[in-house]
């Protein structure tokens, strides 16, 4: 792949609240992340969400934790010079890794609403998502294309449904197998239905030093605060 301006894509990544590269990772190597995948979730998994947040938030992801579980696969991209030196720009050299969570959605799923992966109420604290894909999501064969909000990591908090929101503005991501989006987790985004046979996406969280590890312990959709340890909606938004 071609030599990477890290700094012009650390101030793409603080205008617009995200970045996408395309080619980033080889292809074998997605290619055996996406088998790894496949075989840990088969092709229907069931859900580990409650019923009251698929159906209030609009959320129909499974999520698994390989690094967790010792797939030391997993580290690779982890550990990628690359991925770190773009992490450094964008976070200076004070920053930590969270985790990485892998998200599963079958054929006819909704994907994901409109949200912000943390609450915007201190604009200090809030975790990075370094997306890979290990597949092609586009429109024809697999449908799931992610949708941001230019510049929405610095307007506060999404909408909720009684308020304006201009969807007009969003920008449709069909990103590669092989590559990465960087996106603010204030910056406002969600996942449309999943047409094909399935959809998989894996993000390495990653946060600034001082940034509380549980910081994405409640993320805010446009009707709901939801809180995932407790599995509970902390707040209904009008
Ligand atoms: O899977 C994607 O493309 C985005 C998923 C998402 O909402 C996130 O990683 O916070
Ligand atoms: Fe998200």
């Amino acid at each position: 792949m071609t030599k990477l301006d890290y700094n012009a894509l650390a101030q793409q990544f603080w205008q617009e609240g995200y970045i996408v590269i395309n080619n980033f990772f080889d292809l074998e190597l997605m290619e055996k992340y996406n088998q790894e995948i496949l075989k840990h979730f088969g092709m229907t998994p069931n859900f580990e969400h409650t019923e009251e947040f698929l159906a209030r938030a609009a959320v129909e992801v499974v999520p698994w934790f390989p690094q967790r579980e010792g797939h030391k696969d997993f580290d690779i991209v982890a550990n990628d010079e690359r991925f770190k030196t773009l992490t450094q720009a964008i976070l200076d050299h004070d920053w930590y890794e969270q985790y990485s969570m892998v998200m599963f959605s079958k054929k006819g799923t909704s994907g994901q609403a409109w949200h912000q992966d943390c609450p915007p109420d201190d604009p200090k604290y809030f975790n990075v998502n370094r997306l890979i894909y290990t597949m092609d999501i586009d429109k024809e064969k697999t449908g799931g294309q992610t949708l941001v909000m230019p510049g929405s990591h610095l307007k506060g908090l999404i909408p909720s449904m009684s308020e304006p929101f201009e969807e007009d503005k969003k920008v449709v991501l069909s990103p590669k197998k092989g590559s990465i989006v960087f996106l603010h987790g204030h910056c406002w985004h969600s996942v449309l239905p999943v047409t094909g046979e399935y959809r998989v996406s894996t993000n390495y969280r990653c946060a600034s030093k001082g940034t509380p590890e549980n910081i994405t312990d409640i993320g805010i959709y446009r009707n709901i605060r939801y809180q995932f340890s407790t599995s509970s909606i902390v707040e209904e938004r009008s």
